[in-house]
């Protein structure tokens, strides 16, 4: 281990008092800015004390471990540490079955639990997620290191505009926003006209900086465009999100940049990674996200065999928490999609990147006649297209024998002057995408608006799970 890291040991547990030199850019100057391979050093340690305590705390790990004849004191390489099995959120829901309400995988008193948040059970049966009381305070710690690194300060406001609810990413956010002495504004979202309101509010306070999912603001620019109100009056001036592909889709990033006048920045990985911010950009290295190693560890793997690829090769996100004590995850599968490379960045961190962000869920990806469709490449081209009117739906059925992609798009040309839109984009598509698309126009403002995060995939193909 490296003497100089600043704070590293393992229960986690950081000084609340701590604030960087203001004219610093880095909140841990040395943490961020080390050599890699000597971080990767003392990583290696602490993967292997953070198995310890889940082997000796936790059924779940034992029995999984012992099964594999795997013991935490094996784990002295990377090479071993990528033999260990990863865990799939099936798994955990059956932890959760056979052990109510948080499955055999908390390793602390429930005595100890601050906050419990859980999935939205839309698509199953729903997940708890228990957050031990000083972990929360890591977390707090961490996301403010990491909004820093964002540009953001003591101070400033923090206008809130996601779901205050099970959903983790509003309250990760302000958690950061507090621990860095920033003034949070809570505002959530998701209630009959608080669209409307966040307007008015966001103009009335003028935050500089903002959360959400990127679709949510992307909904709040139209709806401030309705009430007659330019976004780029809010003075807003970064604009971090998560939850869902977008701040790093050229196109999207560019709309909300371009609405807004603001600095966008990317990032997010699972909720049950909390601190969920440990992928994110910095104000200097603006573009993808960097990951922040020495905080959770990140790597990119084969989807199949689950060992890494090599940098610059795309491959599933595999995470493992570094500092949670409350459920730690040890190699959870993300079954999300991206790729990483390691470079110089420009903000000085040593870390690796995922520059064109999480680009989707294994599972979204569309497969069509042999041809593998991602709903963010639609979504990127629909928004450099003249006279889109802002939202589509990919509708994918099956006609007798054969796979149809429809794809509807709102338009803002009245109904009977959209032929020239329609041969465009139909076109364009097909060319983009390689598989033939039934391209369908409609009126702006009449397809479904996300409050949260959007779903703009109809798999209406029985086969298909989703
Ligand atoms: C993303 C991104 C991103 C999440 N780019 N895809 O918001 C962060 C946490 C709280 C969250 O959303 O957790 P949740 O609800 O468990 O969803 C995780 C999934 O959301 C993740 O696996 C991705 O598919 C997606 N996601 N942040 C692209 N910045």
């Amino acid at each position: 281990m490296s003497a100089q890291m600043e704070e590293w040991h393992f229960p986690a547990g950081y000084d609340q008092s701590y604030l960087p030199d203001p004219s610093s850019p880095y909140w841990f100057p040395h943490r961020e800015t080390m050599d890699p391979e000597e971080r990767n050093a003392a990583v290696l340690v602490r993967l292997r004390e953070v198995m310890e305590y889940a082997y000796a705390t936790s059924p779940f790990y034992r029995r999984k471990w012992d099964a594999e004849d795997l013991k935490p004191a094996d784990i002295t390489s990377f090479e071993a540490f990528e033999q260990v099995p990863v865990i799939q959120k099936e798994e955990m829901r059956a932890a959760q079955h056979e052990h109510p309400p948080f499955g055999d995988y908390l390793c602390v008193d429930e005595s100890e639990i601050h906050h419990i948040h859980g999935t939205s059970g839309t698509t199953g049966m729903p997940t708890a997620f228990a957050l031990g009381r000083r972990d929360w305070e890591v977390i707090a710690d961490n996301h403010a290191r990491i909004l820093w690194g964002m540009g953001v300060r003591p101070g400033d406001t923090v206008f809130v505009a996601a779901l205050f609810s099970l959903y983790l990413g509003s309250w990760g956010a302000m958690a950061g926003a507090e621990r860095l002495r920033c003034r949070v504004l809570p505002f959530g979202a998701g209630a009959q006209g608080m669209t409307a309101r966040a307007v008015t509010w966001l103009a009335r306070t003028k935050p500089k900086a903002f959360y959400a999912t990127p679709s949510y603001a992307l909904r709040l620019a139209e709806v401030a465009a309705q009430e007659k109100i330019d976004p780029k009056d809010f003075g807003l001036e970064v604009m971090f999100f998560s939850g869902e592909p977008g701040a790093s889709v050229p196109a999207v990033r560019d709309a909300i940049a371009d609405a807004f006048g603001a600095r966008v920045v990317d990032c997010g990985t699972m909720a049950e990674m909390t601190p969920f911010m440990s992928a994110s950009a910095t104000d200097r290295t603006p573009d993808g996200m960097l990951l922040w190693q020495d905080i959770v560890w990140h790597e990119v793997c084969d989807p199949t065999t689950f060992r890494t690829v090599p940098f610059g090769s795309e491959g599933t996100p595999v995470y493992t928490h570094l500092e949670r004590t409350s459920q730690p995850m040890i190699r959870l599968a993300s079954n999300d999609l991206t790729r990483w490379v390691m470079e110089d960045n420009p903000c000085g961190r040593t870390y690796p990147k995922l520059p064109d962000g999480v680009y989707g869920r294994i599972d979204d990806m569309i497969h069509i006649r042999g041809e593998n469709v991602y709903p963010t490449e639609v979504d990127n081209f629909l928004r450099g297209v003249a006279d889109y009117g802002g939202e589509h739906q990919i509708v994918v059925r099956r006609t007798g024998s054969m796979d149809e992609m429809i794809v509807r798009a709102e338009c803002t040309l009245p109904s009977g002057q959209r032929d020239d839109f329609e041969r465009r984009t139909g076109s364009g598509l097909q060319s983009l995408l390689g598989v033939r698309v039934t391209f369908e126009s409609v009126d702006a403002h009449t397809l479904e608006r996300a409050e949260h995060k959007s779903r703009r995939v109809v798999d209406e193909r029985e086969h298909t799970k989703r």
